[in-house]
């Protein structure tokens, strides 16, 4: 039995190494991994010694030999296969242990220049995998060290004949999984490169999130939406910086499908806040959002929306969480949390979380975020959305618009004061992450009711005001956001008459004059936003 064993990242490799020794199997190897397994005292043959050609130009070609390939492509069970091996001195390759050399984490590294990342090209390990891979019967691949352990059990137990035929097609398609993935790292690098005139990157290599189509599985998830579907969790090659899945559990239970899904949505909604916010979110809406002075004040007004729906939500804050919001959270509101996100937390904070053992607690930093940016990635947002429907794919740009007071047109007689200018700014960016249809009601910085996903904008409005009535919040005097156009005057009426004082929506229907007048009849400040958000 004959090994090769050719890793950069040497983990694990010499007790693997020394296992098979005891097994009686003989090692082959490259120069790092061969010098490592014999200053540990194992015998190990050099493949430049058993190829009988050096390893040559600065380790270009090292394993690039029929030697080495005949030995990992060679059938046993063709008699042609064995009379070739025999007449060229060529010996099976049993086993083959490879990881590449690190390109991924080379091209990384800030200010990686294109010859490094080009000099960590792999070209002989991703040819042996491949041949290995591919003749999968005869040849244990392993491409990862966490594959080191479930072989060499099967080893013990039955020899090489023992490792089943279910593992080394695993196995083998492990292989062709990583190799997919290595080859898609390099394409998405290079095609982002674009060389200057000294034949140097002209920017730093920006090619994160653009011709990103590459998805590395971060975890199985117990199920999917429903205990009967199955579900994993991915995430981009190269995440953005303060994304959802650069998160760090710092405590609780294993995420699952829906709270990753409304972890996102809380997530992404309370880092388009400048000033100190609290979103809370049940069942992909937010039920309460605020700002304020500070995290506390934001999370007291966020929590009094809706304290029904809260419970059991996922709570996102865009500063620090520091011991008084803690208290707050599990003392003062009794607050049951599913899923808690904040780009830090003080050590008080997390003494506190340490007794709500459920309570999964994720830190998301924000530092690396740059608001002002024109690239989405560097914004720490998608540039793409996705969904599935029936045998195909629905791609658009992500809905990343963010309106700018200069861009409100005011359609009234009366013009909003600033005051209501803010709160129906700060109406608007709710509403967007609100599933449509959407009505939102405001007032100083918190949302006093939301309505949300009914087929009828006018159910929308009507929800929003019961659910301020059941929360003991007067209506009296708010904004109303509204995602898209009020297609008549009743849905401007409904929310008039729950007290709104102020408007903003899309504009554009065919009955905008209708509309217009109802809320001059009413004197209501109404503003113009000229873009839609609808959120299916
Ligand atoms: O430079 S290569 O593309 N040419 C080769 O022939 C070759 N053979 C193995 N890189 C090659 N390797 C890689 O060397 C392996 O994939 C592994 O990552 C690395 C192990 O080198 P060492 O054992 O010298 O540390």
């Amino acid at each position: 039995m004959q090994a090769l064993l050719s890793v950069s990242d040497k983990t694990g490799i010499l007790e693997f190494a020394r296992e098979l020794h005891q097994l009686g199997v003989r090692l082959l190897s490259t120069g790092g991994t061969a010098k490592l397994l014999a200053d540990a005292g194992l015998p190990v043959t050099e493949v430049a010694e058993h190829t009988g050609f050096p390893e040559m130009l600065d380790g270009r070609v090292k394993t690039l030999h029929p030697k080495v390939h005949g030995g990992l492509l060679a059938r046993a069970d063709l008699p042609e296969h064995v009379a070739a091996m025999q007449a060229h001195g060529i010996t099976r390759i049993d086993i083959l242990a490879v990881n590449l050399y690190p390109f991924e984490a080379t091209v990384a590294k800030p200010g990686c220049t294109l010859e490094d990342a080009i000099e960590n090209i792999d070209i002989g390990g991703p040819a042996m995998v491949r041949s290995a891979a591919k003749n999968w019967k005869d040849v244990v691949v392993l491409t990862d060290a966490s594959q080191y352990a479930g072989v060499l059990a099967e080893l013990k137990t039955g020899g090489l004949s023992g490792i089943s035929r279910k593992t080394r097609f695993a196995l083998s398609v492990a292989a062709y999984n990583r190799i997919a993935n290595y080859d898609a790292a390099i394409s998405n690098y290079l095609s982002s490169v674009q060389l200057g005139d000294d034949g140097q990157p002209a920017a730093p290599a920006e090619y994160a999130g653009q011709a990103n189509s590459n998805f590395v599985k971060l975890q199985d998830l117990r199920y999917g939406e429903n205990p009967h579907q199955t579900a994993a969790f991915y995430r981009d090659l190269y995440p953005a910086p303060g994304s959802l899945v650069t998160a760090k559990q710092l405590q609780g239970k294993e995420l699952s499908y829906n709270n990753i899904a409304d972890a996102d949505a809380a997530w992404e909604c309370v880092k388009t806040f400048d000033t100190p916010a609290c979103v809370i979110v049940k069942h992909a809406n937010p039920c309460g959002v605020a700002v304020g002075k500070d995290a506390l004040e934001a999370y007291g007004k966020a929590f009094k929306t809706d304290p029904t729906s809260a419970f059991g939500g996922i709570l996102a804050f865009n500063r620090t969480v520091d011991g008084a919001v803690a208290q707050a959270i599990t003392v003062a509101n009794k607050h049951f949390v599913e899923v808690l996100m904040a780009p830090a937390y003080t050590p008080e904070a997390l003494e506190i979380f340490k007794s709500k053992v459920n309570v999964r607690v994720l830190a998301i930093p924000l530092d690396g975020v740059k608001r002002d940016s024109k690239n989405a990635w560097e914004r720490g947002l998608n540039s793409h959305d996705v969904k599935r429907v029936g045998s195909g794919l629905l791609i658009q740009t992500a809905d990343n618009h963010e309106l700018q007071r200069d861009d409100l047109k005011v359609v009234t007689k009366l013009a909003p004061t600033p005051q209501q200018i803010d709160d129906l700014l700060f109406a608007w960016k709710v509403a967007k992450f609100v599933k449509s249809n959407a009505i939102v009601f405001c007032s100083g910085g918190m949302t006093m009711g939301v309505g949300a996903g009914q087929m009828s904008r006018l159910d929308s409005a009507r929800i929003a005001s019961i659910k301020a009535e059941h929360a003991g919040l007067s209506l009296k005097g708010t904004a109303v956001a509204s995602d898209a156009f009020f297609p008549f005057r009743d849905g401007l009426d409904v929310v008039a008459e729950a007290g709104a004082t102020c408007v903003i929506q899309p504009g554009g229907s065919m009955r905008d004059q209708e509309v217009i007048a109802a809320a001059d009849e009413r004197g209501i400040a109404m503003v113009f936003s000229g873009v839609r958000h609808f959120r299916h």
